[in-house]
């Protein structure tokens, strides 16, 4: 792999400076947009008064804690525009996420924000290695989803050429990789494994493809699957972190040289880790539930945003702003089998041990005899298809999830291509119990 280390010359003077520095920006900022979230959102308004604050009680980054969170619950119950701190004439964009269930979450940007966006998704591109000049193959969804936009006008700015593919049509992904070149990547990491599927299907080895980075995220991922994107490719693989209702992706994002946990762009996003039951603000270092404040938007400015994602602050390293620990779940999809918390990503982990196994997979959860059980259903590697490897395919599975994880799960070895592919955020899990 090529080292694409940006020289310090070229990074943004906040990326490096200090952290008092950094922190008398932060202090500035979100003494700003609490009062412009209490001057212009009439639900926050009512939210902190009735937690008995006020925009003026507001004077170290501390004193945050005083205040009130935002959930999705807040979001729903002001829907559409509910908590659009501007006129609606000043809106140059509305994005909105997929709830599962009900009403989507909308979000709002002006002109300003844009730029914002555009500007913390270049740094993102410039510490996953990226360069004026360079060709960025965007395969993130198009439309309400922040994926698409967001990559798009990042890469724009960075003076980049964008490729507005979107996601899906897995055949002309390759081809149009095959023929335009890019020397940039951005998908989801599910996605991406879907793309390495077809270049080994259509017989092009994916290796001496133009790829030199990417920028990966939406969905949690682990170091297994970096791995296999980067030997696959012969590209370094990079964590893209972020939300809709915060901005959209480049919240936070990895750099090249130290692959160690995204870096938060803390001039324009103050993070917390709160204990995700009691919400008490936890000291750097501990884990718990990610919370952030935005300290520069305008259109919906949100105060203590909480993800429900797990992860730790960590200090910098490649740059001065605090890192986080790679998302490893999220509280809400966490599943409990027999009192024991399992996540999605620990079970990939797992399932990247067996040779045989490929990452694609399902969890399959169903009730059977007053008891929950679950299913792994994963692929077959095409070298290891014939039915008698799966079966040792499955039983190392299984045992490796009992000695690890520490629950008894069932595993069903598919043919290779049996796991329907995502073409953006991957569902890993089925849930056939009967509703309650
Ligand atoms: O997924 C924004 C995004 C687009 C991020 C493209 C990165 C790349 P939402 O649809 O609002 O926004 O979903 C946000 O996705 O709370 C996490 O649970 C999860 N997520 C996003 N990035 C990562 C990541 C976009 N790198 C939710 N690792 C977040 C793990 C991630 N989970």
């Amino acid at each position: 792999m090529l080292d694409l280390a940006p020289r310090r010359s070229e990074l943004e003077a906040i990326e490096l400076a200090s952290r008092d520095e950094i922190a008398a920006l932060q202090l500035s900022r979100l003494q700003h947009t609490l009062r412009h979230a209490y001057e212009n959102v009439p639900h926050t308004r009512a939210k902190f008064e009735a937690a008995g604050v006020h925009p003026g009680d507001c004077r170290t980054l501390g004193d945050l804690s005083k205040f009130p969170f935002t959930t999705k619950t807040d979001l729903r119950d002001t829907y559409p525009f509910g908590m659009v701190a501007v006129p609606h004439d000043r809106l140059a964009r509305v994005h909105a996420s997929s709830g599962t269930t009900g009403r989507p979450t909308v979000v709002a940007y002006t002109q300003a924000d844009i730029d914002m966006w555009a500007d913390v998704m270049a740094r993102s591109i410039r510490a996953a290695g990226g360069r004026r000049g360079m060709k960025v193959h965007i395969a993130f969804g198009y439309g309400l989803f922040t994926g698409g936009l967001g990559a798009h006008y990042g890469a724009e700015r960075l003076g980049c050429a964008a490729i507005p593919i979107s996601g899906g049509m897995t055949e002309r992904q390759v081809q149009l990789i095959h023929d335009f070149k890019p020397e940039i990547l951005m998908a989801t990491p599910s996605y991406t494994l879907a793309i390495l599927d077809e270049f080994r299907r259509a017989n092009v080895d994916p290796r001496d493809c133009s790829l030199k980075t990417g920028l990966f995220g939406a969905e949690p991922w682990t170091n297994g699957i970096r791995a296999e994107i980067e030997q696959g490719f012969d590209m370094h693989a990079i964590d893209l972190y972020g939300l809709s209702e915060v901005i959209g992706p480049g919240v936070s994002c990895e750099c090249v040289e130290t692959k160690d946990g995204p870096h938060i762009w803390e001039d324009h996003f103050y993070p917390e880790i709160v204990h995700p039951e009691t919400g008490k603000v936890l000291p750097d270092g501990e884990a718990g539930e990610l919370v952030f404040t935005s300290l520069t938007k305008e259109a919906m400015p949100i105060i203590r945003y909480r993800t429900r994602d797990l992860s730790r602050l960590l200090p910098g390293t490649a740059r001065s702003m605090r890192r986080m620990e790679r998302i490893t779940g999220r509280s809400d999809d966490m599943i409990i089998l027999r009192g024991v918390n399992v996540f999605p990503s620990q079970v990939e982990e797992q399932i990247l041990k067996c040779p045989g196994l490929s990452p694609h997979f399902l969890l399959e959860l169903t009730h059977r005899e007053r008891m929950d059980a679950m299913t792994v259903v994963v692929e077959a590697r095409p070298h290891a298809a014939e039915e008698a490897q799966r079966a040792v395919g499955a039983r190392e599975l299984a045992h490796h999830v009992k000695s690890v994880i520490g629950v008894t799960v069932g595993v069903r070895v598919v043919e290779p291509g049996g796991v329907e592919r995502s073409q953006g955020k991957a569902r890993r899990i089925v849930d056939l119990r009967p509703k309650a």
